[in-house]
């Protein structure tokens, strides 16, 4: 039994977690028979963070741990045919995608007084209307504490748009004109990539860095590509 476990659709999304949607997308192209579920509260996941995976004999928290672990249970399918360059080439852009640029995102959407209305109504549309808006404060309070540990919430919107640039440029820039990262077939490198940017790309409504990274369309046909040869998109 494989159960993904992912948060509910939101912002237009139907898999609204770049994280969830990377598991979703490798799951599919390894052709696992795999169910999905989700799980509307965070606090309620084995670390607080979507996705996780159940297994019959485990949970296992966190996409890079489920790729760990479907990397074994296939027999090294996972990283097979990667050189170590590739390997880390692959692990580098993983990196700036989902340290740097998901961060970015994270507050382009919370941190953004213009957008967060659309928070309130995506992540506490099911809360009761008359607290909505103060449970929903309280979180982005959260929020923007992480943020500011990481370093990028002290710095203003306008910086914030510069650093995002800097990686949309850099990926926009490492992703090739046809076919994948590697090779002729997506890999995990890809998926990780591919479902940061749908979900910069497919959010409704647009946030700043949607709008801003309309300005790459080789980055958008990439995404589109990979999320075309596995047959699973962010979207709703
Ligand atoms: N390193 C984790 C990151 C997962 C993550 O940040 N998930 C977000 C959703 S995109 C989450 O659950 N956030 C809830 C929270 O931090 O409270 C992974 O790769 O699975």
């Amino acid at each position: 039994m494989l159960q993904l476990v992912t948060l509910p659709a939101a912002f237009g999304m139907r898999n609204v977690s770049p994280f969830c949607l990377k598991a979703e997308m490798l799951m599919t192209s390894l052709g696992l028979d795999f169910t999905l579920a989700e799980e509307g509260d965070p606090r309620k996941a084995p670390k607080g963070k979507l996705p996780f995976l159940r297994t019959d004999g485990a949970t296992i928290a966190d996409s890079e741990l489920i790729t760990e672990y479907l990397n074994d249970l296939t027999q090294g399918r996972i990283y097979e045919g990667l050189t170590p360059q590739q390997k880390g080439q692959g692990f580098a852009l993983a990196r700036l995608a989902e340290d740097h640029l998901y961060w970015l995102m994270v507050a382009s959407r919370w941190l953004d007084p213009k957008w967060f209305p659309n928070v309130v109504e995506g992540f506490f549309g099911i809360a009761p209307k008359l607290v909505r808006g103060f449970v929903a404060k309280g979180a982005q309070k959260q929020v923007a504490k992480t943020l500011d540990l990481h370093g990028l919430g002290r710095h203003s919107q306008e910086e914030q748009r510069g650093f995002a640039q800097r990686d949309l440029i850099a990926l926009n820039d490492c992703v090739p004109s046809t076919g994948y990262l590697f090779g002729e077939t997506p890999n995990v490198f890809d998926f990780t990539v591919a479902g940061m940017m749908a979900g910069i790309y497919d959010n409704k409504p647009a946030t700043w860095m949607t709008d801003m990274a309309q300005a790459y369309p080789a980055l958008r046909d990439y995404t589109e590509r990979v999320q075309a040869a596995v047959g699973v998109y962010g979207r709703s």
